[in-house]
């Protein structure tokens, strides 16, 4: 049996390195394109935290350059192809409105076109987000629910999944869209919330800092374990059909929810540590997301296997092993 390969977009992000992880056990090829960085020593930093950086197949490339996409998928011919690259940090997408829209919308936009050139016959998953639904039309969000983006960010992954439907119905590729509610991990990006909470749990916890400033208390996650979430995809690449799915564990808790389990986890109290800033408000806030994952669940026989209190003290533990590591305490 010849070995299937498979090209991934944003191999160097926190859902890059665990599809990476998974692919690779189940015996890919797995190749990765690489945005280049004059820091290399941390571009492949999350491959290396998994064991894994000697294994996955590097190419230069990026998602704003057609070009080099078209000639990265005729040397690789992948059987697979997964479009996790973007600026995925949402409050920046205010900051930098037209660069996501590059990148994040134009950028999946590329990815496609090259692979209707280049590889007709693979794979495609987009990752798309529970963004898209912003200011939530249904209290519980399906497929089914319309979307309503809030931010520069979600208005980029909305064109993007648009792109990936009508790729599929206009030219028949088999393109699926995972729409994935928030997936966290010891690997998440240190300016996304859940981080930045279990590493200041930690630093307080060590005695390397007193306070962890955050925004908006209340606002509302369906918190899961990228690690499960990764699986969903492939799941997507391996149905006859392609098709979009809401990928969710079905529960939603506050920032405020999520910080009194981080401290709680050590021993602490996040009222003595916690304070508000108002610099990391939005200009606009989706208050509360609520995914319904019964499609996925029916037809992937795909589940959440981590709680959210499993999730809170991997990442925590995560945090202070890292900590305890660097500053040799
Ligand atoms: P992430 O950690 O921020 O990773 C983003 C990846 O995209 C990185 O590898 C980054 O490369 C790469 N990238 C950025 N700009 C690029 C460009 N111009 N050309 C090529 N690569 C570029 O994101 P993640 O959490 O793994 O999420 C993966 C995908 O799922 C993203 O598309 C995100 O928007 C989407 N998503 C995430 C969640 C979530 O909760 N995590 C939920 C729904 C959807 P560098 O390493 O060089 O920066
Ligand atoms: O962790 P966040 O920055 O993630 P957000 O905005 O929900 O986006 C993430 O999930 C999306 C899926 O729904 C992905 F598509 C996207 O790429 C990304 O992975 O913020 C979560 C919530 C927000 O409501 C924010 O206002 O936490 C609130 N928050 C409160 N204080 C904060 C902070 N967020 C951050 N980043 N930093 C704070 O200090």
């Amino acid at each position: 049996m010849t070995t299937k390969r498979a090209l991934i977009t944003g191999v160097t992000g926190q859902d890059g390195a665990y599809l990476s992880q998974l692919l690779l056990a189940k015996g890919y090829e797995v190749h990765g394109l690489l945005r280049r960085s004059a820091s290399a020593d941390v571009v492949n930093s999350r491959l290396t935290w998994l064991g894994i950086a000697d294994k996955v197949i590097l190419h230069d490339g990026n998602l704003t350059d057609l070009s080099g996409l078209i000639r990265t998928l005729t040397e690789v011919r992948p059987a697979e192809i997964y479009n996790l690259a973007a600026q995925s940090f949402v409050k920046s997408s205010w900051q930098q409105p037209l660069l996501t829209g590059t990148v994040t919308g134009l950028g999946a936009g590329n990815v496609l076109e090259a692979t209707r050139i280049a590889a007709p016959e693979a794979r495609f998953y987009q990752a798309s987000s529970s963004e898209m639904y912003g200011l939530i039309q249904e209290p519980v969000q399906s497929e089914k629910t319309p979307f309503y983006p809030r931010s520069p960010y979600a208005v980029a992954k909305l064109y993007a999944h648009w792109m990936t439907v009508n790729y599929r119905e206009s030219f028949g590729l088999h393109a699926s869209s995972g729409i994935l509610f928030n997936h966290e991990s010891p690997l998440r990006g240190i300016e996304f919330v859940t981080r930045k909470i279990t590493d200041g749990v930690a630093r307080i916890k060590l005695g390397l800092q007193k306070e962890i400033a955050l925004g908006n208390m209340d606002a509302k996650r369906d918190w899961g374990h990228a690690r499960d979430y990764v699986k969903a995809m492939w799941l997507m690449l391996q149905q006859d059909k392609p098709d979009d799915y809401v990928v969710a564990t079905g529960r939603t808790v506050s920032v405020r929810d999520f910080c009194t389990l981080a401290f709680g986890h050590v021993g602490l109290k996040m009222e003595d540590h916690v304070v508000i800033d108002p610099r990391y408000m939005r200009p606009a806030e989706v208050e509360v997301l609520l995914g319904n994952p019964a499609k996925a669940q029916k037809a992937l026989g795909w589940v959440a296997e981590t709680t959210l209190e499993q999730l809170v003290a991997e990442m925590v533990e995560a945090d202070l092993a890292r900590l305890k590591q660097h500053t040799h305490l």
